[in-house]
């Protein structure tokens, strides 16, 4: 006979075994919470396709390409570039600059150094012509990567270059608003290349902090590039980190990081002739069976920040 004790224990085992039946039976039975968790288990392969996505999306973005000319058409795209017409004064450049001479074909662009002996340029004469674009008044950029693919010609008395300058001379006329070389070669002498930032308060009382880059031929392909952040110029040639300009103070009409954090525009030429050349290679008749010699170009890209991957 079961006492009230035992009786009481007995029937507190049944309620308990009842008790774990049911929890065994909702247990069984807890789609919601088994289905809750395969649509976790959803939201978490959506989550990781996402982040894959992203990660491709950041992949894809991590060239930070703002604005490129390919030069895959058969003319200049004007819509990007314009032209640098007649002289230049400075520097006793010997060429005229005109249309004519800059193409685009096969994939490249071609500035075209000729002796034209008497040529008619804009009122005076030149025995020699060239091309010049740049993206003045068409678009300009304050900070990124820049960098053109470009070959030059084995020519001694040309000066090719990749440059930029000020869109609006805000802190004055040269070289109070600066100026940015991200590359410029002596024809006479390929085996170097110059990454150069100029300023300062005038043309007399002006800075410059020229960077050489030494390489085996600079007539095959190169990649030139500058990075420019600011308070700082990093130039590069292939990939190779080679200068880098990060004072810009006196002499200096301007508060540092200026003049280097304005708008600046996109200079392509071939200067011919010049005191920029060594003699006799300044004086471009000196050479004239180089002539004419082509400056190639397969293209100009802009990034927001130089690409690191
Ligand atoms: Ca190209």
């Amino acid at each position: 006979m079961l006492t009230p004790f035992k009786s009481s224990r007995l029937f507190f085992v049944l309620i308990l075994c009842t008790f774990m039946v049911c929890c065994s039976d909702n247990n069984d039975i807890l789609p919601g919470e088994n289905a809750q968790s395969e649509d976790e288990s959803l939201e978490e392969d959506e989550e990781n396709t996402d982040s894959e996505e992203d990660s491709e999306e950041e992949s894809a973005n991590c060239d930070f390409l703002i604005w490129e000319d390919e030069f895959e058409g058969a003319i200049l795209d004007e819509t990007k570039w314009s032209y640098q017409r007649g002289g230049w004064n400075g520097s006793n450049v010997q060429n005229c600059y005109v249309d004519e001479n800059t193409t685009v074909s096969e994939g490249t662009l071609k500035i075209i150094a000729k002796y034209e002996p008497g040529f008619d340029c804009f009122q005076s004469v030149t025995d020699f012509t060239s091309g010049f674009i740049q993206t003045k008044d068409k678009i300009a950029w304050t900070y990124g990567y820049f960098e053109a693919r470009v070959k030059v010609p084995a020519s001694n008395s040309t000066w090719p270059a990749f440059w930029l300058s000020p869109q609006e001379a805000v802190y004055g006329n040269w070289p109070q608003s600066g100026e940015i070389d991200v590359f410029e070669i002596k024809g006479h002498d390929m085996t170097k290349s110059y990454g150069n930032a100029h300023w300062g308060e005038s043309a007399t009382n002006k800075r410059q902090e020229k960077g050489t880059y030494e390489f085996a031929d600079a007539t095959q392909w190169h990649v030139y590039g500058v990075e420019w952040n600011e308070g700082e110029l990093k130039f590069y040639i292939d990939g190779e980190h080679y200068h880098t300009i990060n004072d810009f103070r006196a002499p200096n009409a301007t508060t540092h990081p200026g003049p280097f954090n304005i708008e600046y525009y996109i200079r392509l030429n071939m200067a011919v002739g010049g005191d920029y050349l060594t003699e006799p290679h300044n004086n471009a008749n000196n050479n004239l069976e180089q002539l004419p010699a082509v400056m190639e170009v397969d293209y100009v890209r802009v990034y927001s920040q130089r690409p690191n991957c």
